[in-house]
């Protein structure tokens, strides 16, 4: 089986249509784990409403208390049926319409990631301050795993046993690279795409943000000089 995790704050207006895009795709052996941290905007309600409706197999995780991005990606692993286990956020920057190539590609690596640093890949609309803000990060990132040239990427699928035995430990917003790092893959590969960014709702970067990436960056590190 092939368990999508889809976390989620405030995204009432994107997670229906993203659910229908998906169901459309008609996945055999597949489900999505919509991972919603007590969204005001009642994103839940509408996942449940969905989840009636729709011929694809939709579960919801409700956090309650401190929201945390990583840490719903975390619990919608846990509660995962799959052996191959995947990735997306939920404001349409990525296209469900990669899923079955990427979905594919698990027959022959380890971990498939969608890339916007590749050719053919690239990212739509950023301002010129976030796209410096993203080129540092991923040349910082890059030092932990040079081989990946988006290691910063959010959308992903792997073979569950990669991180079997792990301890998954991630500070902020980049729990990819916590398992590009870690992850015990054999060979990946890397899918281009075209990030587009958000249209509806309000971006979450922030410094504390940025603050928490670097953080991430440096435990990742001792994490590898000690292994
Ligand atoms: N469960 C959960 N999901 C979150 C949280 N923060 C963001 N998300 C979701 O994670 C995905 C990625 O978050 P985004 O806010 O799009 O992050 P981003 O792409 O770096 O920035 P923007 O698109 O500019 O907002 C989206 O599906 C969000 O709804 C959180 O604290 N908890
Ligand atoms: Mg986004």
């Amino acid at each position: 089986m092939i368990s999508l995790i889809i976390p989620t704050y405030k995204e009432k207006e994107n997670i229906g249509k993203l659910l229908f895009l998906i169901c459309k795709l008609n996945l055999k052996d597949f489900e999505v784990i919509v991972v919603d941290d007590n969204s005001p905007d009642n994103t839940a309600e509408e996942v449940e409403k969905n989840a009636k409706k729709l011929p694809l197999k939709i579960k919801l995780i409700k956090r309650k208390g401190k929201r945390d991005l990583s840490l719903s990606v975390l619990e919608g692993f846990k509660k995962a049926k799959g052996e191959i286990l995947g990735v997306m956020d939920a404001d349409f920057s990525h296209p469900p319409e990669l899923i079955p190539k990427m979905i594919k590609e698990l027959e022959n690596v380890d971990l498939v990631i969608a890339s916007r640093k590749i050719s053919g890949g690239e990212i739509k609309k950023w301002p010129l301050k976030r796209k410096i803000f993203s080129g540092l990060a991923t040349f910082l990132a890059k030092t932990l795993v040079p081989k990946i040239s988006d290691p910063l990427s959010g959308f992903f699928f792997f073979k569950r046993k990669i991180i079997k035995e792990l301890k998954l430990s991630p500070i902020g917003y980049k729990i990819g690279l916590e398992i590009f790092v870690k992850g015990k893959y054999k060979n990946f590969k890397e899918i281009p795409f075209v990030f587009k960014d958000r249209e509806i709702g309000k971006s979450k970067l922030n410094f504390k943000v940025i603050l928490k990436f670097l953080f991430h960056i440096l435990k990742l590190w001792f994490w590898k000089i000690k292994k």
